[in-house]
């Protein structure tokens, strides 16, 4: 399946940088300045400057393990010791990170632009401590932080706990030993039902409510350029919001720091008048990017000083 970022496009991938990426970003200046209703797309890339691990790559190995294969309803009934030693080291690694200026830069956007959505694959928390507006932010795939119980008759769910760990045989992150279900997080409600992420897990449905938000955003009117951040765009339907822009003929800023894998014709795009050009390709790390594109707007973004 090619990934939504690539479009018959074939290109010498590594174009002398400084000229072009001075010239882009000026270029995309403009593009943003003329843009009113503004979608962004982020994955994972957004918050590796933060320490967090991406899911391609390296970062996509937990014990051996694919974690895509970790994150599914079928893992969670076979092995829940497994995989909640998997959340829980997760939901650890998101309570010790800090969000970047890439975070901030988006939420300052959110306060400068009432028109402009955050659409975030991320349950890591980071958008939201960056105080991302939370009514321009959807979270697509669920947060680390909720939680709700499995048992079929209980409809227990809460948010925004950031207890760790969640029980003591959750304590040590080295420990392999395997947990009985007894020690694993219970329902605080019918007390029997076994607690799991308030994530999405692969083959289960988006939540409708988030889907419901984000399609209302598209019939409020034409999306005039949407940023697709720190994302492999490899998963759906997260991924087609990038096609529905282009499909409106909206614009599309790209910024990922492995570039090379997503081919972009990006010599053809340069010479293109700006009112033209279609797509910008940021090379390099969001949290350097992001805040250098989005700066006519939202001016320059300082990290807060660390709260003791
Ligand atoms: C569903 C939560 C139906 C859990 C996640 C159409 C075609 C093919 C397949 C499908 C399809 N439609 C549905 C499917 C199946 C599946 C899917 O998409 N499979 C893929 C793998 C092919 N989709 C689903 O199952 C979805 N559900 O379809 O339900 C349904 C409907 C009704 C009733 C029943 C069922 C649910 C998908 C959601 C799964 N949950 N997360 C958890 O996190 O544990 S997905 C998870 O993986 C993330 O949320 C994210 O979405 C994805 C990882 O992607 P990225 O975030 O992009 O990360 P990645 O590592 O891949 O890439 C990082 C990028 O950043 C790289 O490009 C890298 O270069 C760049 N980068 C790195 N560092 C930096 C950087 N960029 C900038 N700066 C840096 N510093
Ligand atoms: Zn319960």
């Amino acid at each position: 399946m090619p990934s939504v970022l690539s479009r018959s496009d074939a290109a010498d991938p590594d174009p002398p940088r400084f000229i072009d990426m001075a010239a882009d970003l000026a270029s995309f200046h403009s593009c943003l300045r003329s843009s009113s209703r503004i979608l962004a797309l982020v994955g994972a890339g957004l918050s590796a400057s933060s320490g967090l691990p991406t899911f391609r790559g390296a970062g996509g190995l937990w014990r051996n393990h694919d974690a895509m294969d970790l994150a599914t309803p079928d893992a969670f009934a076979s092995d829940p010791s497994l995989v909640w030693q998997f959340y829980s080291a997760r939901r650890a690694a998101a309570l010790q990170a800090r969000p970047n200026k890439a975070h901030y830069a988006l939420a300052e956007l959110a306060r400068c632009n009432s028109q402009f959505l955050t659409l975030t694959q991320n349950v890591d928390g980071l958008s939201v401590r960056a105080n991302h507006p939370l009514d321009q932010l959807l979270h697509l795939h669920g947060s680390l932080f909720d939680l709700k119980c499995t048992s079929f008759y209980c409809d227990h769910s809460e948010s925004n706990n950031t207890t760790h760990p969640l029980t003591p045989a959750l304590a040590n992150p080295e420990s392999h030993a395997y947990i009985p279900s007894a020690d694993l997080p219970h329902c605080p409600q019918c007390r029997t039902g076994l607690l799991r992420p308030g994530v999405v897990w692969f083959g289960e449905p988006l939540p409708y409510d988030v889907i419901r938000a984000a399609d209302a955003f598209f019939d409020q009117g034409k999306v005039d350029l949407i940023l697709v951040i720190g994302t492999s765009g490899s998963v759906y339907p997260a991924a087609s919001y990038v096609d529905r822009v282009r499909a409106q003929n909206g614009k599309v800023a790209i910024f990922n720091i492995d570039v090379d894998d997503l081919d972009s014709d990006e010599e053809s795009l340069v010479g293109l008048p700006d009112s033209e050009r279609m797509k910008w390709v940021f090379k390099g790390d969001a949290a350097e990017w992001v805040p250098k594109a989005l700066e006519p707007i939202i001016g320059k973004i300082d990290l807060p000083e660390e709260s003791s």
